[in-house]
């Protein structure tokens, strides 16, 4: 089995992702930190891994992998017994619909490259920015709140496991509060991200393990 690298950035929402599904399926892998502050993910030896110019990217298997989602439901797809998509096809779609208003919906309206171009359009950038993230994570984390408010939710976002919504979920979380977002209106959010937090694959995944030393 070839090595498995992950080519990722320790603030980076996506990458976080990728972190928790390999972590939660046991895989072995070493990372490669792309620094997205200097540019690295805009540089030849990046886009020949992920012709986007964005992180993640996972060599596994023989393959140079792009797109979280896509990643972690190969990893669904390949790895025997993981929790990350449900059995059933309207619990896949729920996960999904649950993944995607975060991953489609909240995160690439707060990406770097969109929010650097809000700030070169302001008076106050700083001041830009963090309205600008508080608005758009505070919006879409309350539509996800009423998104939970459904029976399938149980102690995670859908049933009794976690899943690649709750993978969605927790790095997004980790931004929300880095921009000191209200999260006080999305309790049952909260309890959920919460109680993943605490999971060992997620705990190992957090930025503060994978920032460089
Ligand atoms: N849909 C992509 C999003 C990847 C993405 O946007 N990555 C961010 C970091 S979380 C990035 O590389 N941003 C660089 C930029 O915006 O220039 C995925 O899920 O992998």
């Amino acid at each position: 089995m070839t090595d498995t690298v992950l080519f990722d950035y320790w603030r980076s929402s996506a990458s976080y992702r990728v972190r928790i599904a390999l972590n939660m399926l046991a895989i072995p892998y070493g990372s490669v930190s792309v620094d997205l502050l200097s540019g690295k993910h805009k540089q030849p030896e990046h886009l020949a891994r992920n012709p986007q110019g964005l992180v993640p990217a996972l060599e596994i298997d023989g393959h140079m992998l792009t797109q979280s989602l896509a990643i972690i439901e190969y990893l669904a797809e390949t790895r025997p017994d993981t929790t990350l998509l449900p059995a059933d096809p309207l619990g896949r779609h729920r996960v999904r619909a649950l993944s995607y208003a975060i991953a489609m919906d909240i995160h690439p309206s707060c990406n770097l490259g969109i929010v650097a171009y809000v700030m070169q359009q302001a008076s106050d950038p700083d001041a830009a920015r963090a309205a600008w993230m508080r608005k758009f994570i505070g919006e879409g984390l309350q539509a996800f709140e009423r998104l939970l408010d459904n029976a399938a939710t149980g102690d995670f976002c859908h049933g009794g496991k976690p899943s690649m919504a709750d993978l969605c979920l927790v790095p997004q979380i980790y931004n929300a509060r880095r921009w000191a977002v209200d999260l006080t209106v999305c309790p049952r959010t909260m309890a959920i991200a919460d109680r993943c937090a605490a999971l060992p694959a997620f705990v190992a995944a957090h930025p503060d393990q994978a920032a460089p030393k």
